[in-house]
């Protein structure tokens, strides 16, 4: 790839940042607050993409691409002045400028609020995504939602989870821009009323006395590195109608307005921080349908305006790909834009959407799967319903002539059953593709959860592993380390991930080694300040710091890990001589407001580390830190500064994960199951450089299908475990309240609420988990062998750049062409 970089001028950019505190503030740049430099600094960063953002949709406009939608309802980005800085090539020029400014790059970084429109991994997987399509110059945009209030900021106090509303845009975010032109009009509730059209004697459906928002787009930037393409993150924003449309007033229907204006105030009022857990919220169909319909009538505009109005061939030149079946209603979204609006028969609608839509699946967790009440999605959204009725009756026709007379197939695939709507069959049935996020969940699918489709359809599937981008995840966040890897292979990395393998002839050079191992600490040493100034623990940066950062869940299995610090901690205690290399368990998790397990895990773990941290006794062995507001900011620094990587989701349940490619990546060992991506980087790093432990999915899914396993045997059987147990509800750490982790010990030991004890099967995993743990221990105490180790696993780490990912949907899904822009 030929990288471009632009010319920067350092005198100008400087003149442009106390400019722009001028016109913002009437301020001086050193009477301004730090936010306000921020500011100041962000929008003259803005003004040097500007003109590469009015080039790159120019050229699009010129040579009518193909185009991706990437339909998400989350797109978690983390800041993007660091990041522009960097894809801009100009990182350190910047750097030097605001220093002659009397400004630290650190600080004015640290300003901005992480945009956290989204939960966890299918969030920044999209994130990652864009910027990966940007760099390869795909045409795309990212579709999403405007929420007023991201992520909630994780807050502990005494111990608990408390949320407080992430208000990420109270001063103002420099780099997004309202496209008010682009409005659109996006139609709930009423009825669906039949109009015979006098001329062509063709039934119309007319949607009548419905509520409506209207939908308002902001763009934001996305940069690729090194080049002149400048893509757009489209999220969108609700106004009510009446704003400017005063007609409902004209006639006299001030209740409809008044309810228009608060349903467009709810509307994109917050983000769902529910992850992997499906609510049936009517708000939440609202929202999915609103930015879908809003992204979908601008694609449809978009492409007739370049196709003088003629919509018959829009797979041609647009593809929605669907993130997870959030965006699933695009399909019926699309089908009435082309009947009603654009006068198509269902059959020349069909083929062309179903030539349009793609679907990705990212959990098969049960519990996440999206099924709508039919009472609910007709009443919210009629006349989609009516479509997806009518979907879905073909669909059955479908299926009977393929398996006559099996009622069961029409049970197990029908779109609308048992008085839902099923959002993933009908994704599946609708889209040209499906696919999984690694290798070992797309057998999954095929095999288990989605049998039947694969059976009836399998042209359409297909695997897709999940990638990260190493601009974010290493170049930014590990200046240290990619300065050093540059110096040592050039810089060919961060553009084409695969040459950083050529780092595998370092690894038993002592020097280099040395130099490693080296950054590795003073990355340590800037986690433990980290965690000095906002946890008031002391860490040891000579310690194995031991990471396990991700969202609460408990197939993640936080709950283990926990666990086996306690063990550890026992088994100090009795024998102090015990010899350990000492060892701090850092953790970092946000577990969704309504979710008392995980709340009591992130309890159990501060008790813990409260218990710990302070008994001198054990002469710092251990440590344990949680991490309050785990989010990508300080995710880059804490992926920079781990020696161990914990990935222990039970087998079959982790689709793919990401953070683990970013550790690998980053120069650590991952401790894990084989579980999702996991299998593919041991693939890559070999069995020598990572600890595997415990049960196959395979065993897993065996186990499941047989009723479970009976956790009291392991209980009664094993005393280790049974103390650990016993100390979750004797006090040891809840003194105020004994009673305090009962739920967990319960979730462990007793069948309750229809639920069987331990489904995630943390006790039959704990021996070997433990051995897992001193295999551990054993090797980081040959330093050399650990550091040819963690200098392997970011050799090997190839493999995992969201660039490959993005080619792989290219080639084989989106079948787009790169667009070059010259300037
Ligand atoms: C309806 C509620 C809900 C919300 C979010 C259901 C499901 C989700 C997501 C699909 C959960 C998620 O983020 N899945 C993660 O996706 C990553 C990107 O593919 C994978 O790496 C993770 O393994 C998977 O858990």
């Amino acid at each position: 790839m030929a990288i471009h970089k632009a010319k920067f001028d350092k005198e100008e950019f400087k003149k442009a940042v106390v400019g722009n505190c001028k016109s913002l503030y009437r301020k001086t740049l050193d009477e301004a607050s730090q936010q306000q430099r921020f500011q100041s600094v962000a929008y003259a960063v803005k003004d040097l993409i500007m003109d590469k953002w009015i080039a790159t949709h120019k050229q699009y406009d010129k040579e009518d691409p193909k185009v991706v939608y990437y339909m998400s309802m989350e797109f978690l980005m983390g800041r993007a002045l660091g990041n522009n800085m960097i894809n801009l090539m100009q990182y350190k020029e910047i750097k030097k400028a605001l220093e002659e400014l009397d400004l630290d790059i650190n600080e004015i970084e640290d300003q901005e609020p992480d945009p956290a429109l989204g939960n966890g991994g299918l969030g920044r997987l999209a994130a990652c995504f864009l910027d990966s399509l940007a760099t390869l110059e795909y045409p795309s945009y990212g579709c999403g939602i405007r929420y007023r209030y991201g992520m909630f900021k994780q807050e502990i106090k005494d111990g608990y989870q408390i949320e407080t509303p992430d208000d990420w845009l109270r001063d103002g975010y420099p780099f997004e821009i309202k496209r008010a032109e682009y409005r659109y009009e996006v139609k709930f509730g009423g009825y669906v009323k039949v109009v015979k059209d006098e001329k062509t004697g063709r039934d119309n459906f007319v949607q009548e006395d419905y509520r409506s928002v209207i939908a308002v787009p902001y763009d934001l930037p996305i940069l690729g590195y090194g080049n002149n393409t400048v893509n757009s993150l489209r999220i969108w924003d609700a106004e009510p109608v009446v704003k400017f449309n005063l007609n409902s007033f004209d006639k006299g229907d001030y209740q409809k307005a008044i309810e228009e204006e608060n349903l467009a105030k709810n509307l994109v009022e917050v983000l769902y921080p529910n992850d992997n857990h499906y609510a049936g919220k009517e708000l939440r169909l609202k929202q999915q349908y609103f930015f879908v319909s809003a992204s979908v009538q601008r694609a449809v505009d978009r492409y007739k305006n370049m196709h003088n109005g003629d919509v018959s061939k829009l797979y041609e030149k647009v593809t929605f790909q669907l993130n997870d079946t959030h965006p699933t209603v695009t399909v019926a979204e699309l089908m009435r834009i082309l009947m009603d609006e654009n006068g198509l028969d269902w059959d020349q609608a069909w083929d062309i959407t179903s030539k349009t839509v793609a679907y990705t699946n990212h959990t098969i967790m049960a519990e996440a799967l999206e099924k709508w009440p039919i009472e609910l999605f007709s009443r919210l959204l009629p006349r989609i319903y009516q479509i997806v009725e009518e979907i879905n009756r073909r669909f059955v026709e479908k299926i009977k002539a393929k398996y006559p007379g099996d009622q069961e197939k029409i049970r197990k695939m029908a779109i609308i059953y048992d008085g839902q709507v099923k959002m993933a069959h009908l994704a599946i049935c609708a889209g040209y593709s499906v696919n999984g996020v690694a290798k070992l969940h797309t057998e999954i699918l095929k095999k288990q959860e989605l049998k039947d489709f694969y059976e009836m359809m399998p042209e359409k599937f297909n695997n897709k592993t999940n990638g990260i981008t190493q601009r974010r995840f290493l170049l930014h966040g590990n200046p240290l380390l990619a300065e050093w890897i540059t110096d040592k292979i050039g810089d060919g990395w961060i553009t084409d991930l695969k040459q950083i393998d050529k780092l595998s002839l370092y690894v038993d050079d002592k020097k280099a080694q040395q130099e490693f191992m080296n950054i590795k600490y003073k990355n340590k040493v800037r986690l433990a300040e980290y965690i000095k100034k906002y946890n008031g623990i002391d860490v040891d940066p000579n310690s194995i710091f031991d990471v396990q950062v991700k969202r609460l869940h408990e197939y993640k299995r936080q709950l283990l890990n926990i666990l086996h610090v306690m063990y550890l901690y026992n088994k100090i205690k009795t024998d102090p001589t015990f010899d350990m290399e000492p060892r701090t368990f850092i953790f970092g998790a946000k577990a969704a407001a309504g979710y008392r397990i995980a709340k009591q895990t992130i309890k159990l773990i501060n008790n813990v580390a409260n218990v710990i941290n302070n008994d001198a006794s054990i002469s710092g062995k251990i440590k344990v830190v949680f991490i309050e507001n785990y989010r990508v900011s300080n995710g880059e620094m804490i992926f920079a500064a781990a020696d161990v990587s914990e990935q222990i989701s039970t087998a079959s349940k982790e689709a793919s994960g990401t953070g683990n490619m970013k550790f690998m990546l980053n120069g650590a060992i991952t401790l894990g199951t084989m579980d999702g991506a996991n299998v593919e980087i041991v693939q890559e790093v070999g069995e020598e450089n990572a600890v595997i432990f415990g049960l196959s999915s395979d065993e897993v899914i065996k186990y499941e299908n047989e009723g479970g396993y009976d956790p009291m045997e392991i209980f009664n059987e094993d005393q280790d475990v049974r103390e650990v147990l016993m100390e979750l509800i004797n006090g040891k750490y809840s003194d105020n309240d004994p009673e305090e982790f009962r739920d967990i010990y319960n979730s462990l030991l007793n069948f309750q609420d229809g639920r069987r004890a331990d489904i995630y099967f943390i006790l039959k995993d704990f021996k070997s988990y433990a051995k897992a743990q001193e295999e551990i221990d054993k090797r980081y105490k040959d330093k050399a062998g650990w550091a040819k180790s963690v200098m392997l696993n970011t050799a090997k780490s190839g493999k995992f750049s969201s660039d490959r990912t993005i080619e792989e949907y290219v080639k084989d899904i989106w079948k787009l062409e790169k667009v070059h822009v010259e300037m």
